[in-house]
């Protein structure tokens, strides 16, 4: 999978997408990461890419032009099946969200920023508005990498079996159980017995009863979505 990410600030994603989990994806070949600065796609002489809003409103607007440069110059190289844009006002980011992303070969990823871009780009070049929860960030940026991780790391070969994905709070709609290591006790402080028994079904089975009495206690409204 190939996800290109355009940007106004670059280094806030460089240091992240070369990082653990992204990094080992990208050098297995399983994904492929590419940062873009929207200011190199500006035919404005001082690099600017936003401007006044029309309607004298406060702060200021993306332009169409860099963007709208920067996406057909990635389109002529390759089919895009999203180009997304990160927008508080965008559909709430969630799992299911993530995991048809990963089946994605080609996705943008365009940050938005100050009060906002000018909306003929969401009308006729977005595919996809996105949030990734019911708050104001400064920028996209931080909604891109949070995309960016959930989505990587579901793709096939990128966690080991160990790792798996399969396992996760909210893959079903369960919180995952508690985990534990060595030391069995550590200052008093001990280990649920059945998971030092062996007993490899009553684990299973303890396992499921703590998902699912962690899920009504801290996330009821995850369980009536399971009943959906
Ligand atoms: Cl995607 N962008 C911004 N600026 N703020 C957000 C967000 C996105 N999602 C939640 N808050």
């Amino acid at each position: 999978m190939r996800i290109d990410i355009i940007t106004v600030l670059p280094e806030m994603l460089t240091g992240f997408v070369g990082t653990s989990i992204l990094a080992r994806a990208q050098k297995k070949g399983l994904a492929e990461i590419h940062i873009h600065n929207l200011r190199d796609y500006t035919t404005d002489k001082h690099r600017r890419v936003d401007d006044y809003p029309f309607g004298g409103f406060a702060g200021m607007v993306m332009q169409c032009q860099p963007i709208d440069d920067c996406i057909s110059h990635l389109k002529a190289e390759r089919h895009y099946d999203a180009i997304i844009f990160t927008t508080p006002d965008g559909r709430q980011f969630d799992q299911p969200m993530a995991n048809s992303f990963s089946l994605m070969q080609n996705v943008i990823i365009l940050c938005g920023h100050y009060k906002g871009i000018d909306y003929r780009i969401r009308e006729h070049l977005i595919t996809h508005e996105v949030s990734i929860g019911d708050y104001v960030l400064t920028g996209g940026e931080l909604a891109a990498a949070v995309m960016t991780d959930a989505i990587v790391r579901l793709i096939p070969g990128v966690l080991s079996d160990e790792q798996s994905a399969l396992s996760d709070s909210f893959q079903d709609n369960l919180l995952a159980a508690p985990v534990y290591t060595r030391p069995a006790d550590y200052k008093g402080w001990r280990v649920p017995d059945i998971l030092l028994s062996g007993h490899e079904a009553k684990i299973k089975e303890w396992e499921l009863t703590q998902s699912l009495e962690r899920t009504r206690r801290l996330r009821p409204d995850l369980l009536a979505e399971r009943h959906k």
